[in-house]
Order: C-alpha cells, then sequence, then structure tokens
C-alpha cells in the first residue's frame, strides 16, 4: 500500500471506532488503543462503555461465540473444553464494580520519555462486569488449589509466531473473586473488551484481566522460562516477565522469577531486595480531579464557592480519605465522599467547596488507601535508579508504568473577579 494509502484507511479506521465510541480519543487503530476523551467523562458513577479505554496488543479477533471454547488443563482430575452456552447456565454468576485501570496511564507524564502509548489519565473505566466465578469452574472439574499455585490465563487472539498475551495469577485472587466475565454493564460483552468472555481481576491493573479467553492452565509456578517460551514457536512469558515490570534505568532486563509470595503491588515496591523489578498486581491508590476542567476560567457562585469534584480509585484496600489543595500542594483539607458506594473495587466520587481568590491556582487530589498508602508527589529522575516508591517519589520505570504520582495529575484554573 502507498502511504498516501495508508494513511487514508487510518483516518477511516479512526472515523469507525470515532462513531462507534463516542467519548473515546483513538491513539491507535491497528491495534485499537483508544482513552476516555475528557475528565468530565468520569463524572458518572459508571463509565458507559462508549467511553471505556480500549487497549489491545493485536488486532480484535472476529469470534463465533457458538464455536468458541474455553480449555481447563494442568493440574485439573479432568480436563474440559468449557462452551460459552455452558459456563453461562451451568455455573452460578457474580457481578463486580471495578475501576480499571491500564498500568500504561500516566505514562506521558514521564520525562524522558518513556516507551509506549503515550496515555495522559483517561485509560480508565468503572464498569458493572458480570460472569461465572473462576472459583466454580475449577471446583467443578477437581483442580488443585492450594496457596502457592497460579492459573496462567491465555487470550485467543494471537496470529502466528506472535507471542501468547498470557498472565498467571496467584491461585488465592482466582479463589477470591476473579469472574469469566461475558456481560459489561449489563450488554454482552462488545469485541474490542473481550467478547465472548474475559477474565476480569477486580482491583487489579487491567494487563491482568485477559480478553478473549481460550484457555486456563493450573501450574505450581508462574510461565516462566525456556518451556514456556517457546511452545509451537510461541512466547507465553513475554507478557508475565517482560511487560508490566518495573524496570529501573540501569537494569538491562527485568529478573525472572517461577513463584513470588508476595502479590501486593505496593508491598513488593517496597521489598525490592526480594522482587527486583515489581510485578503490576494490584492497582496503586490514585485520584484525579475531574472538573473544572484543566485551563478553565471560571466565576464563582453567589455563595463566593466553586465545586471541585473527582474520582479516586485503588488496587485491593479501598480508598478511605481523599484530600484536596487549592495552591499546589501547600495546604490540604479534607474531601467529602458523594454518590453510592459500588463496592471495594469501584471508583469513588469526592467533593470540595472551594472558597477562592481570584487568580491563577493549581488544583490537586491526593488519596489515601485503608493501609494508609498514599500518592506520591512527583516521579524520580531515571539516574536515581529507583526501583520503588520512596520519599515522596514514585520510580521513574522504562515503560512507564504505575504511575500514581498526584502533581503531574493536577488542572490549573483562573478565577476571575
Ligand atoms: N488477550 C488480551 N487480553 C488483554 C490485552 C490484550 O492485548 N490481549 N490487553 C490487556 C491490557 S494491557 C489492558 S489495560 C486491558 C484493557 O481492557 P479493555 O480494552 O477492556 O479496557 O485488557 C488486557 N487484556
Ligand atoms: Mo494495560
Amino acid at each position: 500500500m502507498s502511504p498516501e494509502n495508508d494513511d487514508r484507511s487510518q483516518k477511516a479506521r479512526t472515523q469507525h471506532l470515532n462513531e462507534k465510541y463516542p467519548g473515546l480519543e483513538v491513539l491507535s487503530t491497528e491495534p485499537e488503543n483508544a482513552r476516555t476523551d475528557s475528565r468530565a467523562n468520569l463524572a458518572s458513577y459508571l463509565t458507559p462503555r462508549e467511553q471505556h479505554y480500549i487497549r489491545n496488543h493485536y488486532r480484535t479477533p472476529e469470534i463465533d461465540a457458538a464455536e468458541w471454547r474455553v480449555s481447563l488443563t494442568g493440574m485439573v482430575e479432568e480436563t474440559v473444553d468449557l462452551s460459552i452456552d455452558a459456563l453461562k447456565h451451568d455455573f452460578p454468576t457474580e457481578s463486580v464494580v471495578h475501576m480499571m485501570e491500564c498500568s500504561g496511564n500516566g505514562r506521558a507524564y514521564f520525562e524522558p520519555d518513556a516507551e509506549g502509548d503515550q496515555w495522559t489519565y483517561g485509560a480508565l473505566g468503572n464498569a458493572v462486569w458480570t460472569g461465572t466465578p473462576v472459583r466454580e469452574v475449577l471446583a467443578e472439574y477437581g483442580s488443585a488449589t492450594e496457596e502457592g499455585l497460579w492459573l496462567s490465563v491465555m487470550g485467543g487472539e494471537t496470529i502466528e509466531e506472535e507471542d501468547v498475551f498470557c498472565r498467571s495469577i496467584p491461585m488465592s485472587k482466582i479463589l477470591d473473586d476473579c469472574l469469566l466475565a461475558y456481560e459489561m454493564n449489563g450488554t454482552p460483552l462488545k469485541p474490542e473488551h473481550g467478547y465472548p468472555v474475559r477474565l476480569l481481576v477486580p482491583g487489579w491493573f487491567g494487563n491482568n484481566s485477559v480478553k478473549w479467553v481460550d484457555r486456563m492452565h493450573v501450574m505450581d509456578r508462574m510461565v516462566a522460562g525456556e518451556d514456556w517460551q517457546s511452545v509451537d514457536e510461541r512466547d507465553y512469558t513475554t507478557y508475565q516477565q517482560s511487560s508490566y515490570r518495573i524496570v529501573p534505568a540501569q537494569d538491562d532486563t527485568p529478573e525472572s522469577y517461577a513463584s513470588i509470595e508476595e502479590f501486593s503491588t505496593y508491598d513488593q515496591l517496597r521489598a525490592t531486595d526480594e522482587i527486583h523489578n515489581a510485578y503490576l498486581f494490584d492497582q496503586l491508590v490514585k485520584s484525579l480531579v475531574i472538573s473544572p476542567e484543566d485551563g478553565a476560567t471560571l466565576s464563582a457562585a453567589s455563595s463566593g464557592r466553586i465545586e471541585i469534584m473527582g474520582v479516586a480509585w485503588s488496587g485491593e484496600d479501598p480508598v478511605e480519605r481523599v484530600e484536596v489543595s487549592a495552591d499546589g500542594g501547600e495546604t490540604w483539607d479534607d474531601a467529602e465522599f458523594v454518590g453510592p458506594d459500588l463496592g471495594p473495587y469501584a471508583a469513588r466520587k469526592f467533593r470540595y467547596s472551594w472558597e477562592p481568590l481570584s487568580g491563577t491556582h493549581r488544583l490537586l487530589s491526593r488519596a489515601t488507601d485503608e493501609q494508609g498508602r498514599t500518592q506520591p508527589a512527583t516521579i524520580s529522575d531515571p539516574d536515581e535508579g529507583l526501583r520503588g516508591i520512596d520519599d515522596g517519589k514514585f520510580p521513574w520505570n522504562q515503560k512507564g508504568y504505575a504511575n500514581d504520582a498526584y502533581g503531574p495529575l493536577g488542572v490549573t484554573v483562573t478565577v476571575e473577579d
């Protein structure tokens, strides 16, 4: 194809995706990557599917649900191939609200630039996911489920010779609340979000929620090592051991582990002597001012006040507190939660009634989880070589993952007399 034609079809694909998903800003079309296009979109208690980010490594596959099978293999009494119909009708159903965040969200704030799509704040979505608890399927077919085991879940979209999108999830999390989800916000999944079935790992970074699941393998370690680097000429380890790791500037490659016992991403970032390069499992506590918009010029209401709204979310440990600063972080005041509490993994909306002086102000928000973990202020320099969060700094890392620093996320507004 000539570059000109290529340009034109690229434009057509972008337009197509824009029509299908009003509310998304398209970063790329092959594969599809798109983020919610305004902070204001996050004001809804649930993110409409049209505004929920999309993040794909390969093209969205076209799947005939009637033909699709999810196989269960490995340490099980009975190996099976399950139809979508059986998954839906032979097992109980559960739902969970989950604020899903791509671990690359916030990468655009790294200096110098980190590799990958330059996501700012919008690789986010708060949706109701419905499906079959994985524990029920494992129980039915006599799977081993001891602590220390892993379930490796494989995406079925890859084309020949490409690395398989595979994630190994600790058995304890699988038994707790992971779903084989077939509905999003009460309607069947759309192809981009994993139709006909995806894994849903509540509270964990999006990279764990494998779409288009075609196999689940029960094992006593993660996908690691030579055995898994070439299965029918495909590498199953890339997305577990190479991608989605915190790799500081001084490391060539992340260290591969067969198994680990610390699953909290935050605690891995604290115990970097044991796990040199943290794995991106549960999300870090984070928040975002959603109104006013960045760059807005505002007048106070007759009360002399302006309402600041935002959302906060986290990983395994729910958000307990949100503070707001209207002076770039010099002073902080507690915000209040508003609206329904949709569960431990849902986004929590907050408001703060601000009595502004005229002039230009930097508005920031800072969330803290139930364990007292809070957002760092900034991102470190690469030459500091940090492996974990230290002294209010988030570690610069080669792929720009997991940034929850509050500084770059603020908005600057001008208040007129
Ligand atoms: N099979 C497969 N599953 C996948 C991916 C992928 O490329 N292939 N991307 C992952 C990443 S990095 C994220 S952030 C989420 C995004 O889910 P969404 O597109 O429904 O928002 O899906 C995850 N599951
Ligand atoms: Mo992601």
